[in-house]
């Protein structure tokens, strides 16, 4: 039976266990035996008081996305979409990404067994990212170029081959897998919405999902409120970010995005129509951060909280400390920061790390003495 949204009871939700699958009657699977599930969702609600105290915060939370099976919170609209795909009757998938996408699409393609087809940028994709979409036994088709131009060859393809089912974040049912980011928050606040909520925007799907999320709980009276939307994106690759900033209602693509943050490093957003309408509804507002206040967020993230996330995962908080530093969220604000993925997704930030940290990488040899290694410690 499906949930009506204009029904005021909602189903027994309290007694099961946090998780996309909780709120099932808000999602559009009809068939429970078509569930392809690897427990997703559930994710922690992280309240950060060091992180807090140094930004001058009292309650700061971070909802770590980076805890889903593949490591990133694609896999909450991969699991819906890959079930409502197999209710569909699809066998071969495809999608355009920067890394996380591909990830998870491989994985729950796998588990389906349907044939996977992924495009990537040629050499912009983080190394954790490759290996699990060569492990899972996607076929990779490395584009020549970067995201944008991956994308556009995705859809060509897609109207070329009838048997070929598009699985990018315009696939309706992804966003309503990641909506669920939203109703997690909610619950794990016991049902007390967030004043601010920031996220990192690439093409926009997730922050578009999340205001449907919170929107809907408004509506079926689960929450009071609705929260402020923020949106953080890399400095060379942010047209969103510029379009909120000029009052422009329409943005302007970047040609050759560039960040570190590669998952983010996208200059024309399919979903920018409901991003902007999402920020504006809200109140809300988006910045844009450099690479270097990208690492340092992930650095002090990482050193304060025991939460090690990836590049575009550290632009939200990197986003918050320059929106305190501007007075532009309270001390007393509640706020959450949703980081994106896991920090193992990208190994290669390690040659970025300074080396002169006190205590990084001693060598010792076999004539290193205790005595002279206990100086250093
Ligand atoms: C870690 O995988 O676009 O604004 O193809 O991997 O919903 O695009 C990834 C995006 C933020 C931005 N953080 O989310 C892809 C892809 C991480 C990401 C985003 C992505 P959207």
């Amino acid at each position: 039976m499906k949930f009506d949204l204009t029904d005021k009871k909602k189903p027994s939700w309290d007694r099961r266990q946090i998780s996309v699958w909780k709120y099932r009657e808000l999602l559009p699977v009809e068939d429970r035996e078509s569930i392809i599930s690897l427990a997703e969702g559930g994710t922690g609600l992280h309240k950060c008081r060091r992180l807090g105290r140094k930004l001058g915060l009292k309650k700061l939370y971070v909802k770590n996305e980076g805890e889903n099976p593949t490591g990133s919170f694609k896999d909450r609209g991969m699991t819906v979409a890959i079930s409502k795909a197999k209710e569909l009757g699809k066998k071969k998938v495809l999608c355009a990404s920067t890394g996380n996408t591909a990830a998870s699409l491989a994985a729950y393609s796998a588990r389906a067994g349907m044939d996977c087809i992924v495009l990537v940028p040629k050499g912009k994709v983080a190394g954790g990212k490759m290996l699990q979409v060569t492990m899972h036994g996607a076929k990779i088709i490395q584009v020549k170029g970067d995201f944008d131009q991956a994308f556009v060859t995705a859809l060509e393809l897609t109207k070329r081959s009838r048997e070929l089912y598009l699985m990018n974040s315009l696939n309706p049912y992804r966003i309503e897998g990641q909506k669920t980011l939203a109703f997690e928050i909610t619950d794990q606040l016991d049902s007390k919405t967030p004043d601010t909520v920031i996220l990192p925007v690439g093409n926009g799907g997730n922050i578009s999902a999340a205001w449907k999320g919170f929107t809907e709980f408004e509506q079926l009276s689960i929450a009071k409120t609705r929260p402020r939307m923020i949106g953080i994106q890399a400095e060379k690759a942010s047209p969103i970010a510029k379009a909120v900033k000029r009052g422009e209602d329409k943005i302007r693509p970047v040609h050759n995005p560039e960040t570190i943050a590669t998952a983010i490093r996208i200059g024309s957003p399919v979903n920018w129509p409901k991003v902007l309408k999402a920020i504006r509804e809200s109140k809300g507002t988006a910045e844009t951060v450099t690479d270097s206040e990208i690492l340092q967020a992930q650095r002090d993230l990482a050193t304060l909280e025991g939460i090690f996330v990836e590049p575009a995962s550290a632009a939200s908080i990197a986003g918050l400390k320059k929106l305190r530093a501007s007075r532009r969220v309270d001390p007393s604000e509640t706020i959450v920061c949703v980081t994106t993925g896991h920090g193992l997704k990208d190994p290669s930030i390690l040659d970025r790390l300074p080396k002169s940290q006190p205590g990084y990488n001693l060598e010792i040899t076999d004539r290193t003495s205790l005595d002279n290694l206990e100086r250093v410690l």
